[in-house]
């Protein structure tokens, strides 16, 4: 496939978004930015929501690729869920089939596949003890399964369609990591912008499920895939463990919140840190 030059961001006033906005500019692509809610500074973007087949059609006509981030990124009802990730989701892939975009990036999430157990062992992990990526999936949360529903719905437009993605199964992609879980799921923003611009150009994804993080050295799942795709990650969240640490303490094996992918997900209601 030709590299991309105009993509779609949905979700750009959202966290993840407004760090893409600013680094994505750098690899050459010029964005066209979604959101329901004005983005803050682009009086361009189109504010839609995802709901609104129409819109979302007019919003991908003529774009190269799309990265999707747009929808709710936490636990909440079933009801709204269904409506802004499923129904959501379903409608940019069927648009984008419409108006023949030939590849998505889709903003999967670890707790897709949060019930997994926490993987054990000295740090760094042994390669052969991290989390594979055909890993069963095991949502956590309403949530993740709107993910895993997002990840069968691109292998789905893959294998009927030929419409391409690269589902990343993100871990935390923040500016620092804020609990102890995310040093091992930290993905830093500008190792973010590297993993988008693989999964936009690497050749022939077909539909690739990928681990996001950075190379942490408390990492926790395989990043082959991810690494297959070009991506070179280049930051570590080890210099921001001593703080943590002594600020909130070690992972404890008796505790329910820490003992899975998901960290705090998996509780009922999940808590703060994750
Ligand atoms: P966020 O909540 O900050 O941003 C999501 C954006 O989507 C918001 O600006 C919101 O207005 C927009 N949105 C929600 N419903 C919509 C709808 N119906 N139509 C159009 N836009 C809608 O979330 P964040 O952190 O930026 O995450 C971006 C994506 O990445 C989400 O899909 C999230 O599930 C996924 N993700 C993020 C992780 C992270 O560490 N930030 C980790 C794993 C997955
Ligand atoms: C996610 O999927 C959320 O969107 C994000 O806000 C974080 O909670 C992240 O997972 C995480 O697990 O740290």
């Amino acid at each position: 496939m030709p590299a991309p030059r105009t993509v779609l961001l949905t979700g750009a006033a959202g966290g993840l978004g407004t760090l893409m906005r600013d680094l994505l500019p750098d690899y050459g692509y010029t964005l066209r930015l979604l959101d329901l809610r004005p983005v803050e500074g682009e009086p361009d973007a189109v504010v839609a929501d995802l709901a609104d087949k129409a819109a979302v059609r007019e919003a991908v006509r003529g774009v190269d690729a799309i990265i999707h981030l747009g929808g709710i990124s936490l636990e909440a009802p079933f009801e709204k869920i269904l409506k802004a990730n499923i129904e959501g989701t379903y409608n940019l892939y069927e648009a984008a089939r419409e108006e023949g975009v030939p590849r998505i990036v889709f903003a999967s999430s670890n707790h897709a596949v949060g019930y997994n157990p926490r993987p054990r062992g000295d740090t760094p992990l042994d390669p052969s003890a991290l989390i594979p990526i055909d890993a069963p999936r095991r949502p956590d949360t309403f949530y993740g399964l709107s993910k895993s529903f997002g990840e069968d719905l691109a292998q789905f437009y893959w294998d009927k369609h030929g419409l391409e993605s690269v589902s990343v199964r993100i871990g935390s992609c923040f500016p620092e990591p804020t609990s102890v879980r995310m040093l091992s799921l930290w993905m830093s923003p500008a190792d973010g912008a590297r993993l988008f611009h693989a999964a936009l150009t690497s050749q022939e994804v077909g539909h690739t499920v990928v681990y996001g993080s950075s190379a942490n050295t408390r990492l926790w799942w395989d990043l082959s895939t991810a690494r297959a795709l070009g991506y070179k990650p280049q930051d570590d969240s080890e210099p921001y463990a001593e703080k943590l640490i002594a600020e909130q303490g070690e992972l404890q094996d008796g505790n329910e919140g820490h003992a899975h992918l998901g960290g705090q997900f998996v509780t009922d209601p999940p808590i703060w840190p994750y």
